[in-house]
């Protein structure tokens, strides 16, 4: 296999590298350095990284649940093609167990570096210590992870979500500054326990707390997906019909299902009840155009390029900062027929 080949030429070229380094120096590396990963060793003997070789790098996906996570993933796969770095790809569909199973996979093949899109916060500490131990450095991918010890990954890339949450409730506040009486909200929220859920709730949440008129009426898990983003507000539409006045779905997917629902009931998604959404799929931006989303914010799923920059300067010794936010912004009617042709996914 060329993989191996070269490993044994960079092996060899190492080796060599060793001998030659060992008659000029008082160092010898016969035995490895303690508590030092491989790229440490290796520029201890003699910063011959980057290596001959490719970067091997292991990547856990958490799903496919939703067209933010399909482009995500694409985004990945397409910048370790174009970075030149040799991708092992793990779809883990939803399973914690899964991903565990992935990262234990990628410390046995010896990668050069992990990254890591957690399906939900936290049950991470054990895995990611076994990757630490092993001296390969972890990449946080997307959501985040609930840690006591912060060595145990080098960096996070991956959206504010808490800060998504307080610019959904920013514009409802706008939105409803000339309406008076009460005003009744359902939310459908994303895969429990998961950092973009929790965060992007608490986040509306704290925007609206302090203004008694908005009330949160219904509030259920729809996993992120179109099916139950639909199947969930037909009993949302149900059970409390007319008084429902403002949707609030932490992703596009379940706002684009809660959207039939509606219209099954005879109401008017964007009219009757104002839809605030979350990803900013092309899906979701016509709807917006059509007049049948209000607003959209943001969440980008374009991460591939930025976690590929990270792992080169990671293997090439660079420090990188512990947290790495991708550009969003906010859209709504106004902007919606001018950004539609824009979007990539
Ligand atoms: C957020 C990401 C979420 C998206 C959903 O960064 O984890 O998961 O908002 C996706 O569309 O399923």
């Amino acid at each position: 296999m060329r993989y191996d080949r070269s490993r044994l030429l960079f092996a060899v070229v190492f080796a060599m590298a060793l001998l030659l380094e060992g008659c000029s120096s008082e160092t010898t590396l016969q035995q490895p350095l303690p508590n030092k990963t491989v790229i440490e060793q290796a520029q201890q003997a003699n910063d011959i990284y980057p290596p001959a070789r490719p970067i091997l790098m292991g990547f856990s996906q958490l799903g496919s649940e939703s067209d933010w996570r399909r482009a995500n993933t694409a985004s990945i796969i397409d910048s370790a093609e174009e970075a030149g770095i040799e991708l092992l790809f793990e779809n883990a569909e939803q399973s914690q167990e899964k991903q565990v199973e992935a990262l234990r996979s990628f410390i046995d093949k010896q990668v050069d570096v992990i990254a890591l899109a957690p399906v939900v916060h936290s049950g991470w500490e054990v895995v990611l210590k076994e990757a630490k131990d092993a001296g390969i450095p972890v990449i946080i991918s997307d959501r985040s992870v609930d840690v006591s010890d912060s060595s145990l990954f080098v960096t996070h890339i991956g959206s504010d979500f808490y800060e998504e949450g307080r610019k959904a409730g920013k514009y409802l506040l706008d939105k409803m500054s000339n309406e008076a009486g009460k005003v009744e909200i359902v939310e459908l929220r994303g895969t429990e326990g998961s950092s973009p859920s929790i965060q992007r709730g608490q986040g509306f949440e704290d925007t609206l707390k302090d203004n008694e008129r908005f009330h949160m009426l219904r509030s259920e898990s729809a996993n992120f997906t179109f099916e139950q983003g639909k199947e969930t507000m037909r009993v949302f539409l149900r059970e409390h019909g007319d008084d429902i006045r403002v949707l609030f779905s932490h992703n596009d997917d379940m706002a684009l299902g809660a959207i039939e629902a509606i219209e099954e009931f005879g109401l008017k998604p964007g009219v009757d009840i104002f839809i605030i959404s979350v990803d900013g799929t092309r899906k979701a931006f016509e709807k917006l155009a059509e007049g049948k989303i209000n607003c959209v914010v943001e969440c980008n799923p374009l991460l591939g390029p930025n976690i590929m920059q990270a792992v080169q300067e990671l293997i090439a010794g660079r420090t990188l900062p512990k947290r790495i936010f991708p550009s969003e912004s906010v859209f709504t009617q106004q902007t919606a027929e001018r950004e539609v042709d824009q979007r990539k996914y």
